[in-house]
């Protein structure tokens, strides 16, 4: 299982609740009676020995060494918890707790694991600002084809039951495209409406919150604007980050521009954290360039794709450039 988190998920934070376990335990082993234990061992004599049950080590990829790990780690801690019980009542107990939070760990590496693996795979991911059903889908539609890997939907000022029904809608559309579907600020809304995700800003519910209310793993993105924010953020864990506005934008007229600097400076911060990233902000065909260069792994855009009049054709000019870059 750390094994899993360190190096299929690059995720430190994984990682080390997943030694802090392993370290729990050979504590508590620890304090049972080592002689005892090695000397009672007797391969030659062991009549479980060559035993083998059918799809015994039949592994088809890591996820399932993973889950096979869990379930013997489960079931290990049990059987000692209680064979422990006729030995020193303590490690019993501490047993006991350790099989408890080898659970909560299993079910947040599932969860983590699902979703970073779908950010994974995104490079050009659009964000559609706007109330209007008949824009939303149309665009959703054209971004798609046009090589968007993930869509979110931004309509702000909206009764939460046309929200609802848009979002209901939009996600199907992502759904039949084979893109992500995301919805901004709404957790209950993107959880109702079975989006693939949420994107959360500073002022939204927390990621931790976020996850509560989830009814299957939710990709949660939260929007960062300064190194403070986004080592603040790593600390809730999720599956990506924004970093920006990287260039000023009409779309966030308010917000300051925070250069390519913080695109360099946030890449660097991520490194091992199995955090994603999208870089965000006056981002477009002409500086979509600079922006892989500062390291950025996907790019987010808004006005670029969706004020112009073919949608379709503009991502497919970035998702190229981002595509020549990767591969060059
Ligand atoms: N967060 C930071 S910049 C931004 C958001 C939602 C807007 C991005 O829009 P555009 O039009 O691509 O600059
Ligand atoms: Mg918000």
């Amino acid at each position: 299982m750390e094994e899993y988190c360190r190096f299929a998920l690059n995720c430190g934070v994984l990682t080390g609740r997943a030694k802090q376990l392993r370290h729990e335990l050979s504590a508590e082993i620890g304090k049972l009676d080592a002689g005892r234990l090695i000397t009672s061992r007797d391969t030659a004599g062991d009549v479980g020995v060559g035993q083998t049950v059918d799809k015994q080590l039949k592994r088809g990829d890591l996820r399932d060494c993973f889950t096979a790990s869990c379930k013997r780690l489960s079931e290990g801690l049990r059987a000692l918890a209680e064979m422990a019980q006729t030995i020193d009542a303590s490690v019993a107990n501490k047993l006991e707790e350790l099989r408890f939070d080898a659970y909560a760990l299993e079910k947040d590496i599932v969860v983590f694991s699902d979703v970073s693996e779908k950010i994974r795979r995104v490079s050009l991911y659009v964000i559609i600002s706007s109330s209007l059903p008949a824009d939303v889908l149309s665009l959703a539609g054209c971004c798609a084809a046009g090589g968007a890997d993930c869509i979110q939907l931004r309509a702000k000022d909206i009764g939460d039951d046309e929200l609802f029904a848009l979002a209901a809608e939009f996600v199907k559309v992502c759904r039949d495209a084979g893109v992500l579907s995301i919805i901004n600020d709404r957790v209950d809304i993107a959880a109702t409406a079975g989006a693939d995700g949420v994107h959360l800003g500073q002022n939204d519910l927390s990621i931790e919150q976020a996850r509560k209310l989830q009814l299957t793993p939710l990709i949660m993105g939260k929007s960062t604007h300064s190194l403070e924010q986004l080592c603040a953020a790593c600390d809730e864990l999720p599956t990506y980050v924004s970093l920006g506005p990287v260039f000023s934008t009409g779309t966030k007229p308010d917000a300051k521009a925070v250069g390519l600097d913080y695109v360099v400076q946030g890449v660097k911060v991520l490194g091992g954290s199995g955090i994603g990233h999208v870089a965000i902000g006056g981002i477009g065909v002409d500086n979509v360039e600079e922006v892989l260069r500062a390291g950025a792994g996907a790019i987010a855009v808004c006005s670029a794709v969706t004020e112009v009049a073919d949608a379709a054709g503009a991502c497919r000019a970035l998702k190229e450039r981002i595509i020549a870059f990767k591969g060059g």
